[in-house]
């Protein structure tokens, strides 16, 4: 046998539907150009993000009927806290409402002093917003390598251990809060962190007596491809790969609307510290909600303890990130340039490449994004200089290494029809490619503003 379909079969169905043309045309300028204030009954194929999209299983959702809904000692929550002591061996556990929520209530207590810095490979937004908002500085240290779509690197979210241990010493180990490992790397392409990397920044961390936490989104699909490219772990488990990881931790924070295919919800560990594990206790109260909860109703939790093992399950994997590569597979066969090799969660379409004569600063991959929605009702999301902002200090648009179109593929929910329609709406732009323009603002927030921002086309 050499093809292999999905480990599962479908259950429920939820009717999509894709409006016309020139439905979508006015739909898109009413949402001034932001696919994020599209209706989703708007859109056919929601490629948007992976983040609480994800269609839970029978196991997950017999499991909510379950949930102890107690305010305080939940059965519900030993089961979380359990399956983190687990998988993780962390001995603190904090549910929180989602992943910025476990940032907000535990980088306060990492953060001593306002102009530290915070180290990562490279921080996602929300992830950024909460380091700034505490007066501390963001810096990203991932490798060159993952800037140049086209080189092949199995680990394009590794630290340049080099720069790392550099920026330690020139800034000094006092001025660095903590070391963030972000697993896989969002920002770079879904790219995958290697244990042999993650245990370089260990050994600077510990000569500089620096504290590691570990943004843990899509950890599971981080150990899938350290299975997969990383010699010496074919015949490991993906959990034990995971344990593996997170030994060499302090804390995590975690979106568990990704690998743990909730809709809602989230998670900060802490390994050993009581005073960390207090000192957050004491603020998640009156952020989140008791700690035995933090913004969780028992059946969540109850679906996120079953989550959180079934995002290991090995033919789980290998379907949902094959599914990512068939999507990059038939991207590349049709000559779009895409971030090479494909991530784990989506496809990051380099629309610098795709459309060279937009500048950064008319955002060519939104442009790109609000063009795949009108021909096909596809919503992809930009991350690129849309997203990366503006300098706090200076008011400067920050340079964005790429300019990405991220096409992201949820959980167990569409088909690799599905895709083949992405592949052929993207073929049809490639085709007018030079006719797209760029975009403007007419209203730019403060901080995260791609997410409410509005924009118009620029017209010669
Ligand atoms: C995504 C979403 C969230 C995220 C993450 C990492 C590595 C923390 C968080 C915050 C966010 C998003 C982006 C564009 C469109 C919709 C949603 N990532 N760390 O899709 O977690 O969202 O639960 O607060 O990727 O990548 P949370």
């Amino acid at each position: 046998m050499t093809r292999m379909a999905e480990p599962f079969r479908i259950k429920m169905v939820e009717p999509i539907r894709m409006i016309s043309r020139e439905e979508r045309i006015e739909a898109l300028k009413e949402a001034g150009y932001n696919p994020f204030a599209l209706k989703s009954e708007d859109v056919y194929i929601d490629l948007l993000t992976d983040s609480g999209t994800g269609a839970m299983s029978d196991k997950q959702w017999s499991a909510m009927m379950i949930g102890d809904e107690a305010y305080a000692g939940s059965k519900s929550f030993y089961k979380v806290k359990d399956a983190v002591k687990d998988i993780f061996d962390y001995n603190y556990t904090i549910p929180t409402h989602q992943g910025r929520g476990a940032e907000q209530v535990l980088f306060p207590h990492l953060i001593k002093e306002k102009g530290q810095y915070v180290l990562g490979n490279m921080h996602f937004d929300t992830t950024m917003a909460w380091i700034e908002l505490n007066g501390a500085v963001p810096v990203n240290l991932v490798i060159d390598d993952a800037f140049d779509t086209q080189k092949e690197h199995p680990f394009k979210g590794n630290f340049d251990l080099d720069r790392l241990e550099n920026f330690i010493k020139d800034k000094g180990a006092e001025n660095i809060a903590f070391i963030i490992v972000t697993v896989t790397c969002n920002s770079s392409g879904g790219q995958p962190v290697s244990m042999e990397n993650v245990k370089g920044v260990k050994n600077i961390a510990d000569k500089y007596g620096i504290k590691i936490n570990f943004d843990s989104a899509r950890f599971a699909e981080n150990a899938y491809f350290i299975k997969k490219r990383e010699a010496g772990y074919a015949d490991k488990s993906i959990k034990e790969i995971v344990t593996e990881m997170y030994a060499m931790g302090d804390y995590l924070t975690m979106s568990a609307k990704k690998d743990a295919i909730v809709n809602m919800g989230g998670l900060i560990a802490i390994k050993n510290e009581a005073d960390v594990f207090a000192a957050a206790s004491a603020s998640c109260v009156p952020m989140e909600g008791f700690i035995t909860y933090g913004g969780l109703s028992g059946r969540d939790m109850e679906a996120l303890a079953v989550g959180l093992k079934e995002g290991l399950d090995f033919e789980y994997l290998e379907s949902r990130i094959g599914q990512v590569q068939y999507l990059g597979d038939e991207l590349v066969k049709n000559g779009i340039p895409i971030q090479w090799p494909v991530g784990g969660h989506a496809v990051f379409v380099d629309a610098g490449k795709f459309l060279p004569h937009i500048p950064a600063e008319q955002f060519p991959a939104q442009a790109l994004c609000n063009e795949l929605y009108i021909e096909a009702g596809v919503r992809p999301v930009e991350v690129g200089s849309l997203l990366l902002g503006r300098d706090p200090q200076t008011g400067e648009q920050k340079a964005a290494g790429v300019e990405f179109m991220r096409l992201t593929i949820p959980r167990r929910v569409y088909t690799d029809r599905h895709m083949d329609v992405v592949v052929d709406a993207l073929v049809t732009i490639w085709n007018r490619r030079d006719q797209i323009k760029g975009l403007d603002f007419t209203y730019e927030p403060k901080i995260l503003r791609h997410f409410l921002c509005r924009l118009k086309p620029i017209e010669e």
